[in-house]
């Protein structure tokens, strides 16, 4: 038999990505004679054989133009030599994240891709669903055939994916997604609900916008900056793209717009961002809807992090985090503002409970409490924290073990940006198609 041809059907060619353990590969469909991308797993365990049936029915649930399709799935049972695999909709273009490689979206683009997958992340929430890793490497532009025709923006990879309320698959307190664009509940180990989705795509945003990742580095710098400082929005938007980048990553996720207010309100103010660019020479501000917290010298050491540098040269007023009104005419009252303020004084604390959860070894699983403790003080590391890692991927449940890999931008950017700009470099792999 030949190992290339799945099934007699799927003939696989080249790879087009690979995270975790699974390998998307471009393929040809030799009974309807079309491209596809077929998604191929690694045999498992049980547990990876029920994440990996989970995934599939998932996909299968969902259908919209901003997802990728799922055409097909094979899923191996016992004793099976064909390994489980996916087939899906073969999205023939870029990916986000090497996009912005070479530098930030123009506004229009940065404004699309924010609605698309807002659009996208209506259906999977209204299917409730948890994407749980969106980031630019799960963004993919399909090229249109339409000359002059915008690519066509589709969220990918749902290798870990979650239906809301249902059994965790993980073990229980872990954290799992990308750890420079995880939601502070994330973080904390705590139920990722579509807020968190809303949180990563507020990351994403910004991050399109600006070309600047805003938490770059090894899971634990992100995590740790994180916790230390809420997402820095350019002073020079304008207000409502603040208000709405401030409302979608803020810390409380009761306090963030649906899936449906940031499809809409993005759609409306796209007006309002014509012809800004990133102004280089611009202060990158930090949250006045809570304080900064830069890490003490010791709290760095705790986790391995180097402390922040202090403080920032503007402050936003309060009121240019908020939601915009038209937003928040649209949004349900959610919650009270300040909050986060007091959530956010044992953010630090937990966060390091938090790591040492993400960074033990697989053989030594450790559980972190799925609700943030309010414990004042600081507790003495995990054994198990290292400095550096080199999967910059939250990884910690030995049951999945097919997390997508980050990889960091090897960007030599074209153009100087504000903030820090520091992400380490990544590999040449194109980063979309992990599971
Ligand atoms: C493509 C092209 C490509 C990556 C993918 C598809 C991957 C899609 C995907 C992966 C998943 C998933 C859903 C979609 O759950 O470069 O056509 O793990």
């Amino acid at each position: 038999m030949d190992e290339r041809v799945l099934l007699e059907r799927y003939e696989l060619h080249d790879r087009l990505g690979r995270g975790g353990m699974a390998t998307v590969f471009r393929a040809r469909d030799l009974r309807l004679d079309r491209e596809v991308a077929v998604k191929v797993f690694p045999s498992g365990t049980a547990v990876d054989d029920a994440r990996r049936r989970i995934e599939a029915t998932m996909l299968a649930r969902l259908s919209h133009p901003h997802l990728v399709a799922l055409h097909d799935a094979h899923l191996a049972a016992d004793g099976d030599s064909t390994p489980t695999f996916l087939v899906m909709e073969l999205v023939d273009g870029e990916d986000l994240r090497s996009r912005l490689e070479r530098g930030p979206l123009p506004e229009e683009e940065a404004v699309e891709v924010a609605a698309a997958i807002a659009e996208a992340l209506v259906v999977v929430h209204e299917a409730g669903m948890v994407h749980r890793d969106l980031k630019p490497g799960n963004i993919l532009f399909a090229d249109s055939s339409v000359p002059g025709a915008r690519p066509v923006v589709k969220l990918a990879d749902f290798g870990i994916a979650h239906l809301v309320g249902s059994e965790r698959i993980t073990t229980i307190g872990t954290v799992i997604g990308t750890a420079g664009y995880l939601s502070p509940e994330q973080v904390f180990g705590g139920e990722p609900g579509p807020a968190a989705d809303i949180y990563s795509l507020g990351l994403v945003l910004l991050e399109a916008l600006t070309g600047v990742r805003e938490y770059p580095g090894s899971p634990v710098e992100a995590v740790a900056a994180r916790a230390a400082r809420d997402p820095r929005i350019p002073a020079s938007l304008p207000e409502d793209w603040r208000g709405l980048i401030g409302a979608m990553t803020a810390r409380e996720p009761g306090l963030r717009p649906t899936a449906v207010e940031v499809a809409v309100m993005a759609r409306e103010l796209a007006p309002q961002l014509v012809g800004w660019v990133p102004d280089p020479a611009e202060a990158i501000v930090p949250s006045a809807l809570q304080p900064t917290m830069p890490l003490s010298a010791a709290d760095a050491a705790m986790i391995g992090g180097e402390a922040e540098q202090a403080a920032p040269t503007r402050v936003l007023p309060a009121a240019s985090r908020r939601v915009p009104p038209r937003l928040r005419k649209l949004t349900r009252r959610r919650g009270v503002v300040a909050g986060g303020v007091a959530a956010g004084a044992a953010l630090v604390v937990v966060s390091t409970l938090a790591l040492g959860s993400m960074m033990a070894p697989a053989e030594e699983p450790q559980t972190v409490p799925t609700t943030p403790r309010p414990t004042p003080s600081v507790q003495a590391p995990p054994a198990t924290v290292a400095p550096a890692v080199t999967p910059t991927t939250v990884q910690p449940a030995p049951t999945v073990p097919e997390q997508p890999a980050q990889q960091a931008p090897a960007k030599p950017d074209p153009k100087p940006k504000p903030g820090p700009g520091k992400g380490p470099g990544g590999g040449p792999d194109k980063g979309h198609g992990k599971g």
